[in-house]
């Protein structure tokens, strides 16, 4: 039976990835951090059938004790600190989970796996933050990297040490480039998360209006359940290699807002919208649309849900929340 390691596991792609190697008839092991994890009592409601195994980016024998424990056939890196708005608060944090964690983990491998033929295929969560302030439209694998804040740093060192030990040792080592990519596992403090639940909220009559950031920057925003399978896919080729994993559409946090509300029947959003400073970033990520043409062409991967059909899944799986929530 394939093993696969998956650290993140209590996250939104951690959730997606867990059940679709699980359907796979994967035997699936997740790296949960901390002493006494809230989400890790979840976790085992939901997903009976992952191994939960203690582990941490920030500390290498427990990468390696969870290697050694695991044995897997398939890693997958999906843990970091995720919110680039909180990567400028604890920025150091950021850098020793996001972009050390990644060196802790193939360092691990090398221990645990052999220095010759090492069984243990990699995947490295990148990211379209990387692009920062783009260099070319759309972008693809070869565009330049200009991160824009602590956690694009950490991830292009990340993506950077994944390249390097896949040609200084010949690991199968691979890197997904995935753009933004949302859904009802969401965390509330993403952007569309955020929309999501509070114009349910609103509809429902406990929230009066939702105050925001920036609102002209633009996102190629896919739907996370579609992308966990490119993941997937990367780790099943003959040669690793890397690859860009978006929509190739891109779209306004405004479009984003117009499709929510009329979702719940408010043509007009703007009475319930206010902007606020604290929500703007010292250095903003003005548009990205990426390239999916690699993936396509190379992994057969092709993205499922569009984006009207992602706002309005994210909306109506709020409404069911927050009306439950009510009822209780
Ligand atoms: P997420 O929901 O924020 O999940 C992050 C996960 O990392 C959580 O399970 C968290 O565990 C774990 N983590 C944090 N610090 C850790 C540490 N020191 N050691 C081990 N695990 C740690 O993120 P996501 O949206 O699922 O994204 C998954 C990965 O893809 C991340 O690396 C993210 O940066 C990257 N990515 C995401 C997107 C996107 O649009 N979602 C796009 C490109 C790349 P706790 O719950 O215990 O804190
Ligand atoms: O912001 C603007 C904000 O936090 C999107 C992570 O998964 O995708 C994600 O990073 C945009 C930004 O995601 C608010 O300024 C306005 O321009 O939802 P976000 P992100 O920063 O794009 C990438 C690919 C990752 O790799 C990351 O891990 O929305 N914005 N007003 C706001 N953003 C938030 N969070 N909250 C607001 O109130």
């Amino acid at each position: 039976m394939a093993r696969a390691l998956i650290t993140g596991i209590t996250g939104q792609d951690g959730q997606h990835l867990a059940e679709f190697l699980h359907s796979k008839g994967y035997e699936v092991f997740g790296m949960i951090k901390g002493q006494n994890n809230a989400r890790a009592e979840l976790l085992r409601d939901e997903f009976p059938y992952v191994e939960l195994v203690s582990g941490d980016l920030t500390d290498l024998p427990s990468l390696v004790s969870t290697l050694e424990r695991a044995q897997p056939t398939e890693i997958y890196n999906l843990g970091a600190i995720s919110f680039v708005h909180f990567s400028w608060i604890q920025a150091e944090l950021t850098a020793n989970t996001t972009g050390l964690g990644v060196l802790r983990m193939l360092e691990a491998i090398r221990m645990v796996g052999g220095a010759q033929n090492n069984p243990m295929r990699f995947y490295q969560a990148s990211s379209s933050e990387m692009f920062g302030k783009v260099r070319e439209m759309p972008q693809t694998e070869l565009t330049p990297f200009h991160p824009r804040s602590p956690y694009g740093c950490a991830k292009v060192f990340g993506h950077d040490i994944t390249v390097n030990y896949r040609e200084s040792y010949g690991m199968y080592a691979c890197s997904g480039i995935l753009f933004n990519h949302e859904g009802p596992r969401r965390g509330l403090e993403f952007v569309t998360r955020k929309i999501s639940n509070a114009v349910a909220r609103i509809k429902l009559g406990v929230q009066q209006d939702i105050s925001l950031g920036n609102l002209d920057a633009k996102r190629d925003w896919g739907y996370a359940g579609d992308y966990v399978k490119a993941m997937w896919l990367m780790l099943q080729q003959d040669e690793p290699d890397d690859y860009v994993v978006a929509t190739g559409e891109t779209h306004s946090i405004e479009e984003f807002l117009e499709l929510a509300f009329a979702e719940v029947g408010i043509a007009d959003w703007h009475p319930y919208v206010t902007q606020d400073p604290k929500f703007f970033r010292p250095a903003e990520v003005d548009l990205l649309i990426g390239d999916p043409t690699k993936a396509k062409t190379k992994l057969g991967w092709t993205p499922e849900v569009n984006f009207p059909e992602l706002v309005k899944m994210m909306v109506e799986n709020d409404l069911r929340i927050e009306s439950a929530k009510l009822h209780r």
